[in-house]
């Protein structure tokens, strides 16, 4: 039986990071094994429903109102759009739903539509995730009701990273927020992003805080900057394609039972790249040709870039429990 650790040394992930790349693959393929079908591939699908004007300064996104970005802030979604949509990415096999807010936090004039977008899109079998700032207890509690499926909040990155990449919130709210999610029984969806001028203890780090939180998250995001203009980021230095490769391995070999998400920047990564990703132990994308605000790679390149790799979309999760199950055994 896979052991889940909770108690992981920056050295321990700097350790795995070091492997020479054919071990660090071959481990985090093994532990892959062991926990998944390796042909199957979870699709989400994204929109936005409350689109930028966001008052928090996240030196990577398009949609705070700190950066001169060319975006056009929007009201929040009208729940008929976002059932069209929810609708259209289930006919294309995506199982869950998940919906973007650009807000700090939410208001009391839109979180009752949100929650109701949630029961709508439940309504029609699909898994829902939605990410709206922080949360409070009763927020929680609100979403729950709803029948929300996951939550996601990234820590996006390193502790001590932070500060140089946000300073309209600190690490430690984000880890009281998922604190909340996890309190009231709604699965939590959290990772990060690579490419914003970390180092790679940065990445450890960052590795480190997502296992070592009370539990791993279900699923894990792991994003690649995609460089907008008019973000202080735009210009940022591009990564080397293994070390992303390697933190999916690090991720799968930390984190067994977590969906580990290949997230934003597949359009600006090879198929190979991706291809590799999948070794290493990725078993979700986002699908569908727009993220929140960039665009993502195209769903007809999606299905065949599956068929060329001889991976399928996963089946949907519904009839399984909810709430921390990547903490859980799920077989002997
Ligand atoms: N405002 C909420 C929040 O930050 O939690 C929810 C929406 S926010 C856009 C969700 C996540 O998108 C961020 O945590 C970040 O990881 C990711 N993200 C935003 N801009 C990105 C970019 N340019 N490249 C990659 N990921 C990005
Ligand atoms: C996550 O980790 N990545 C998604 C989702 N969670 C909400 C967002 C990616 C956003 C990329 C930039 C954009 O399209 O605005
Ligand atoms: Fe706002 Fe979220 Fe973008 Fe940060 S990442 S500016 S909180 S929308």
């Amino acid at each position: 039986m896979t052991v889940l650790r909770h108690d992981w040394t920056v050295d321990e992930v700097q350790a795995l990071y070091d492997l020479p790349f054919m071990d660090l693959l071959h481990r985090a393929h093994t532990v892959h094994r062991e926990n998944f079908n390796p042909s199957e591939i979870q699709f989400s699908s994204l929109m936005s429903i409350k689109t930028g004007g966001c008052p928090e300064d996240c030196n990577y996104c398009p949609q705070s109102a700190h950066h001169g970005t060319d975006l056009e802030k929007e009201q929040l979604a009208q729940l008929d759009q976002v059932m069209e949509q929810a609708q259209a990415a289930k006919d294309r096999g995506a199982t869950r739903f998940c919906m973007g807010a650009a807000w700090k936090n939410p208001n009391a004039r839109d979180f009752p539509v949100v929650l109701e977008m949630i029961r709508s899109v439940k309504s029609i079998g699909m898994e829902c995730c939605v990410t709206l700032g922080s949360l409070d207890e009763e927020q929680t509690q609100q979403l729950k009701e709803a029948g929300l499926d996951y939550y996601n909040h990234n820590l996006d990155t390193s502790p001590e990273h932070y500060e140089n990449i946000i300073t309209t919130r600190k690490f430690q709210d984000r880890l009281d927020t998922l604190e909340k999610v996890r309190d009231a029984g709604i699965s939590v969806c959290c990772g990060g992003i690579l490419g914003l001028g970390e180092g790679e203890t940065d990445r450890a780090r960052l590795m480190m805080e997502l296992a070592n939180m009370p539990a791993h998250p279900d699923s894990v995001p792991i994003n690649l900057l995609v460089r907008v203009k008019g973000t202080p980021l735009e210009h940022a230095e591009s990564i080397d394609p293994f070390i992303f490769v390697r933190t999916v391995a690090v991720a799968r070999i930390m984190m067994p039972h977590s969906h580990v998400r290949l997230s934003a920047g597949r359009e600006s990564m090879d198929d190979s790249t991706q291809a590799l990703c999948f070794f290493a132990g990725a078993n979700s994308v986002f699908f569908g040709e727009k993220l929140l605000t960039t665009p993502n790679q195209q769903a007809d390149q999606d299905m065949k870039l599956l068929e060329r790799l001889d991976l399928r979309p996963q089946e949907s999760k519904l009839d399984e429990p909810v709430s921390g199950k990547a903490d859980h055994a799920l077989s002997a």
